[in-house]
């Protein structure tokens, strides 16, 4: 007998209402997205970027939900890729929210600075736009390598020895 069609639905209500359960009984203070948005390197950086529920562990559906949201929110004029401007407008965004109020630094420009080059290497064809597909490659293989023992989900299991 098939399942009905709405059997989905339920399952993902339910799935929320266990994480949100989770997250409430959780010691962390309340998640308000990313702790560090405009990431940088390491896992630390990684975990900042992504971890939108701030609960140590960032997950593929949230890996894959954050880099979504970006890309569509960088898309200024809606027609589905990111010119260099949008990718970094984007980008120099969330830099600001991680700045909060503080001043630019030269630190800051150096970020700035890394934006542009940035996007001259994930506009893989180099057409001058950053295509979704252009994004899951990436997002595909950046999750892979913070997954370091594979187990799906980037957590502190996966921190490499410094
Ligand atoms: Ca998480
Ligand atoms: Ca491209
Ligand atoms: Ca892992």
């Amino acid at each position: 007998m098939p399942f009905s069609p709405s059997f989905p639905r339920i399952l993902t209500a339910a799935g929320l209402a266990a994480l949100l359960s989770a997250c409430a009984s959780s010691t962390t203070p309340p998640a308000s997205g990313p702790a560090q948005p405009a990431g940088g390197h390491g896992q630390t950086a990684f975990m900042g970027s992504y971890d939108a529920n701030r609960d140590g562990a960032v997950t593929r559906a949230e890996y894959d939900a954050v880099r979504k949201q970006r890309f569509l929110a960088g898309d200024a004029n809606g027609d589905g890729w990111l010119s260099e401007k949008e990718y970094v407008d984007e980008f120099e965004a969330r830099l600001k929210q991680q700045y909060a109020g503080r001043q630019p630094d030269e630190r800051y420009a150096q970020s700035m600075k890394q934006a542009h080059v940035r996007f001259g290497i994930v506009d893989k064809n180099r057409d001058g736009r950053y295509t979704v597909e252009e994004d899951m490659a990436i997002a595909e293989r950046t999750f892979k390598e913070a997954d370091a023992n594979g187990d799906g989900v980037v957590d502190k299991n996966d921190a490499r020895k410094p």
